[in-house]
């Protein structure tokens, strides 16, 4: 199929030089504004169209795929994660998926680093008295927080955004642990100087901090639950860049609101953008709307491997990215 005439529908407004790529290269739908579509206009997207590009905000599970026109072969995923993907579903029907790993690894791990010491300095409180004038000067007791190096840092999920954690985190001085399902080759771990624990309510148990950096899949549902929760130490702060689903929100929000776990970091959120309001009440958090990858010059590659994986697929080739369920 000649790479002109495939028609390519893209749920989000994406940055000007990536649609300006596209339109060049395909015959594309691009979105007015910078609104998710409804599922109606996702539905009728994925009758007519040869190729979605999707979003994290577009939900397409099993029902929606059923609709979908035997024109489309394609759902080329802007983003890494494809938990709002049905994989399996779209395998069944001859569809494939695919996303953009590897781009916004460095991205998120700096947001990682960056929530980490926003909540162990307590960068948002002093941001506040600054805002609110009601700084009266320096005092050798005022704004204490908690100092990250020598401390231990767990990270739950050692693909390529917790390796990249885990650099960072050793130039900080910070004591680097994982659990994984696989553990890393030999040469990994010594550069990085990792220990690996079998055991996830081990590793919990004895971390200063918890950075959560594995996909949300069924079997990392709730990884983080209620009983795993319990066995934080109380001065043990949680940082989420990953998927809000790892972790059983409310259960964080009761274990926070008790003192029994000392601070969190959460760029993602179990429901989306409908955040527990007692979350947000609480000051030992720090919430972000998810902006994790939310770079200028990451938005950019996400949609230049965006159009390798289209145009690999319209030269007849599988795309770069291709996700298969077993994947998963
Ligand atoms: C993206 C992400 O911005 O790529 C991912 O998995 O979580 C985000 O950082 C978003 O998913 C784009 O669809």
């Amino acid at each position: 199929m000649p790479t002109q005439r495939l028609s390519v529908v893209v749920t989000r407004r994406l940055p000007d030089v990536v649609e300006t790529r596209m339109k060049e290269l395909f015959d594309v739908t691009l979105r007015d504004d910078d609104t998710p579509m409804t599922r109606d206009e996702l539905a009728q997207a994925m009758r007519r169209a040869d190729v979605l590009v999707p979003t994290i905000t577009d939900t397409i599970d099993a029902s929606l795929m059923a609709g979908a026109g035997e024109r489309l072969k394609l759902i080329a995923n802007f983003g890494a994660g494809v938990d709002h993907i049905d994989v399996q579903s779209a395998r069944q029907r001859g569809i494939l998926v695919s996303n953009t790993p590897g781009v916004l690894t460095e991205d998120t791990a700096d947001m990682a680093m960056a929530l980490m010491l926003a909540v162990t300095r307590k960068i948002p409180q002093g941001l506040q008295e600054m805002q609110a004038g009601t700084w009266r000067g320096w005092s050798p007791l005022a704004n204490l927080g908690t100092r990250i190096g020598g401390k231990r840092l767990g990270i739950l999920g050692m693909g390529r955004i917790g390796q990249a954690v885990a650099r960072r985190a050793q130039a900080f001085g910070m004591q680097i642990h994982y659990h994984n399902r696989r553990r890393l080759r030999p040469e990994v771990e010594e550069k990085l100087e990792a220990t690996w624990w079998e055991s996830l309510d081990q590793m919990v148990a004895r971390m200063d901090v918890i950075s959560i950096n594995c996909p949300h899949t069924p079997s990392t549902f709730h990884l983080l639950n209620a009983r795993r929760l319990k066995l934080l130490k109380p001065t043990a702060v949680v940082i989420n860049t990953s998927r809000g689903e790892v972790i059983d929100e409310n259960a964080l929000t009761r274990g926070l609101r008790a003192g029994e776990i000392a601070g969190a970091g959460l760029d993602v959120f179990e429901r989306g953008n409908e955040i527990n309001p007692r979350l947000r009440e609480l000051p030992n958090v720090v919430l972000l709307p998810h902006m994790g990858s939310a770079t200028w010059e990451g938005r950019v590659e996400m949609g230049e491997k965006v159009i390798i994986n289209i145009k690999t697929f319209a030269d007849g080739h599988r795309p770069p990215d291709q996700v298969l369920p077993s994947m998963l």
